[in-house]
């Protein structure tokens, strides 16, 4: 096993990997910025590191801080978390360069995933259904543009190659915008993401993000452990998430779950992965993959009994997957709410003192959350306190345990999203299940 590990994050991400690591035996050592030095995990870690000012840019994204970090506690491997620095192939470079194993897949797979053209051409050799699109980047050749775009039929949508998660897009409903809108979205990508190269798909008015989840270890073995659903989301925030996606039919997830893992093999993926799709009318439409551990793994390792931070550390160690596709059982069904310290209707930050915290408990019920009495919520970063998780035999047990998780809890001193979640678990079209992407948006506009 990796002998010490940098948990190169914060918050309740560093607290799950640390838990993971001393489950398997492993040393570990915290870093933080000057303003999280009261960090529950920094308590529980063999070594903790100050690696910067209160500024993320400064601290957790600061790379030659956290491999010195790594260098001066004699560290072996480096776990990136979730956003920050996971998805960044020059870290993940860096890292291996410098003689610490990265946890995760390599950087050559990160950058692959990380520029959307080239992500998708390889989910198409794959075999993994993609959306109708430029299969590739647009040219400068306006009548080929044109050409595209009417082919597939509008509205379509000009994305970012360098953008993802919502950003460097733009829809386009006629023909006399589209020429427009590219240089428009050309020139706003080659300011943000240093990239100007963009691409078109056909706009899917009203799908749901159903994403699959997978584990490699490099040496030949792939799986799935099924798939969620995201859809209810603001301005590209997920609120609620669950497993599996309700309403698929089996074998239209059996293709598509069985097409993700085939990709991994063919990419000779390692680690932990989501495969992004739209979903509509029946059919799924692959959009992105992210090539770290997500916020909302809980809910699969609810339904799956699987360890996904554990995997990730078995693989980076080069010992193969601990259990093969068949030895999967996905079974019953999973909800995860994200608390922020927000306000539930202006989505505000809302960072101080935590006067009373009191974790919701119980049967199917899981918080993974760094808060305690006294804890000071900074307002440098996410404002994600909490998650709240709940599983049972089927969606309405596990959705009942939620609205009770809900009522339990108790977060005093920052205002909470809680009122939120306790309005969205006793909606009416969500208790239902399989709301769009545009449910949420629409809802609180009502
Ligand atoms: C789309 C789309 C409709 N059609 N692509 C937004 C985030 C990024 N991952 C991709 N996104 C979208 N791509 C096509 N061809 C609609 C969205 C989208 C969306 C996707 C997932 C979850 C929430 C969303 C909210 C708005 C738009």
């Amino acid at each position: 096993m990796l002998n010490k590990v940098v948990i190169a994050n914060r918050g309740e991400i560093a607290l799950r990997i640390l838990r993971a690591c001393k489950e398997l035996g492993i040393k570990t050592v915290a870093v933080h910025s000057k303003a999280d030095a009261d960090l529950m995990h920094l308590h529980l870690a063999d070594e903790s590191v100050c690696i910067g000012p209160n500024n993320p840019a400064d601290s957790y994204l600061n790379i030659p801080a956290i491999i010195s970090a790594a260098e001066v506690t004699q560290a072996t491997a480096i776990h990136p978390g979730y956003g920050f620095l996971s998805e960044n192939a020059d870290f993940a470079e860096q890292v291996e360069r410098s003689g610490f194993t990265f946890i995760g897949p390599s950087a050559d797979v990160i950058r692959l995933m990380g520029d959307k053209v080239s992500a998708i051409a390889a989910m198409q050799r794959a075999g993994v259904p993609t959306v109708p699109g430029s299969n590739g980047a647009l040219t400068n050749d306006h009548s080929r543009t044109l050409a595209i775009a009417r082919q597939i039929g509008y509205p379509v949508i000009i994305k970012a190659a360098g953008g993802g998660g919502g950003r460097g897009m733009r829809v386009v409903y006629n023909e006399e915008d589209l020429i427009s809108s590219v240089a428009l979205t050309r020139s706003e990508s080659n300011a943000a993401f240093n990239n100007d190269s963009v691409y078109l798909e056909k706009f899917l008015q009203n799908p749901r993000h159903v994403e699959v989840q997978v584990l490699a270890d490099g040496q030949g073995n792939a799986i799935h452990l099924g798939d969620r659903d995201c859809s209810l989301q603001r301005r590209h925030q997920k609120v609620i998430e669950e497993a599996p996606a309700p309403g698929i039919p089996e074998h239209k997830r059996q293709e598509v779950t069985d097409a993700c893992t085939r990709a991994c093999i063919d990419l000779n993926y390692k680690g932990a992965g989501t495969f992004e799709f739209l979903y509509e009318d029946g059919e799924f439409y692959f959009i992105e993959m992210n090539t770290r551990v997500q916020v909302e793994h809980p809910v699969t390792e609810m339904i799956s009994g699987l360890d996904i931070v554990k995997e990730q550390l078995r693989i980076a160690t080069g010992l193969p997957l601990s259990v093969t596709q068949e030895d999967i059982e996905l079974k019953g069904h999973a909800f995860e709410c994200r608390i922020n310290a927000e306000d539930a209707k202006t989505f505000m930050p809302s960072p101080g003192k935590i006067l009373q915290f009191h974790a919701p408990g119980g049967n199917g019920v899981r918080v993974d959350s760094h808060l305690y009495n006294g804890y000071t919520v900074p307002p440098y970063y996410d404002s994600l306190i909490a998650k709240i998780i709940t599983y049972g035999p089927d969606r309405e047990t596990a959705l009942l345990r939620m609205r009770n998780a809900l009522d339990e809890t108790v977060i005093e001193g920052v205002k909470t999203n809680i009122p939120l979640h306790q309005e969205l678990v006793t909606d009416e079209h969500f208790m239902v299940g399989g709301v769009s992407i545009h449910y949420l948006e629409k809802k609180l506009a009502r």
